[in-house]
């Protein structure tokens, strides 16, 4: 796949999610409460959206149709949203901009932002356990269910995150950055591909093979932000654009220098491939996806060397 082809297929499985996110929101058309408008400021435009995208792309794969998907995609979209507004909070890391915008809390408040937070984690599970899901059989959606709120909760976001809030200001090692990095990251990006291959009934050696894949690709996911952080910080200045109000975080690049990271995300790459081989062609966007992750925050760290230098 061609990185123009890859960028056609992003455009089009995102237009694809936002049209069923704004389709599922219109149960609340017409209700204008705070709340709802907070919720949507965090869910629209939105980011890369590559969660749902991983589970799109997973489940089509295996065979599954994107009308199967799409309710598991949006609730691992919501969750998401969830958690990106709740992190940006005073409390949390505490950032004025996410996306180049105001954060939830600067625009509605932080009691609304939690709310709006609260709201969408509800939602998720809401949507799948309605009848959107009726097509798949109950057992099916009841594993799903449990896998994504595993995911979601201690073992998962939560757990990560708390020990992350933990590690604030204090020296850590890289076995703690990547017990935050599984669980605060890498959790929700691993459930996203699991649920999608899932659907489509992957057989036990498949699942275990994606598994793997997802376990390197969410480590490589978060590895690749806080590179592009610390590039941006780099060339702007200490906290140039990032609109952080400073901490010291438990990060790759702050453990074992930026250098280091980004040599663990060129072998995290070869894993994800290693990985992806026996499913041959039909792993091309999957291939591709891991590839552009990875990629841009190694080409930015040459351009940000480049910077540096001259
Ligand atoms: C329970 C109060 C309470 C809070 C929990 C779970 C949680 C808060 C936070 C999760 C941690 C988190 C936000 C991790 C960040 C992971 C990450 C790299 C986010 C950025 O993801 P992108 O790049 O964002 O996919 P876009 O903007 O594309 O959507």
């Amino acid at each position: 796949m061609t990185q123009s082809e890859l960028a056609d297929y992003l455009q089009a499985q995102r237009t694809a999610i936002d049209r069923a996110l704004e389709q599922f929101l219109k149960v609340y058309g017409g209700q204008t409460q705070a709340v709802l408008k907070a919720m949507r400021y965090g869910l629209f435009p939105g980011g890369k959206r590559i969660r749902p995208i991983l589970t799109l792309t997973a489940g089509e794969m295996f065979g599954a149709k994107q009308k199967e998907l799409m309710p598991f995609a949006c609730a691992v979209e919501l969750i998401h949203a969830y958690s990106i507004i709740h992190d940006d909070l005073p409390a949390m890391d505490n950032d004025d901009l996410r996306r180049g915008e105001p954060t939830a809390h600067k625009v509605f408040g932080e009691g609304m932002a939690l709310l709006a937070g609260d709201g969408l984690l509800t939602e998720a599970f809401h949507l799948i356990s309605g009848p959107e899901v009726r097509r798949l059989p109950a057992e099916l959606v009841l594993r799903l269910i449990h896998e994504l709120s595993h995911a979601a909760g201690v073992a998962g976001l939560v757990g990560g995150q708390a020990v992350d809030l933990e590690s604030e200001n204090k020296d850590v090692d890289l076995a703690t950055v990547e017990y935050i990095h599984v669980r605060k990251t890498g959790a929700l990006i691993l459930a996203a591909l699991r649920i999608g291959a899932e659907i489509a009934g992957a057989k036990t050696g498949e699942l275990r093979r994606l598994s793997k894949f997802g376990e390197y690709l969410g480590l490589a996911f978060q590895i690749a932000d806080d590179v592009l952080d610390n590039i941006g910080e780099t060339i702007a200045g200490e906290g140039g654009e990032s609109g952080r109000n400073e901490l010291k975080k438990a990060t790759y690049p702050s453990v074992v220098g930026i250098v280091q990271a980004t040599e663990r995300l060129q072998e995290l790459l070869k894993l994800c491939d290693r990985e992806l081989v026996s499913f041959g062609e039909s792993a091309a966007p999957l291939r591709a996806i891991a590839k552009h992750v990875i990629a841009r925050a190694v080409q930015d760290k040459g351009r940000a060397a480049e910077e540096s230098i001259s």
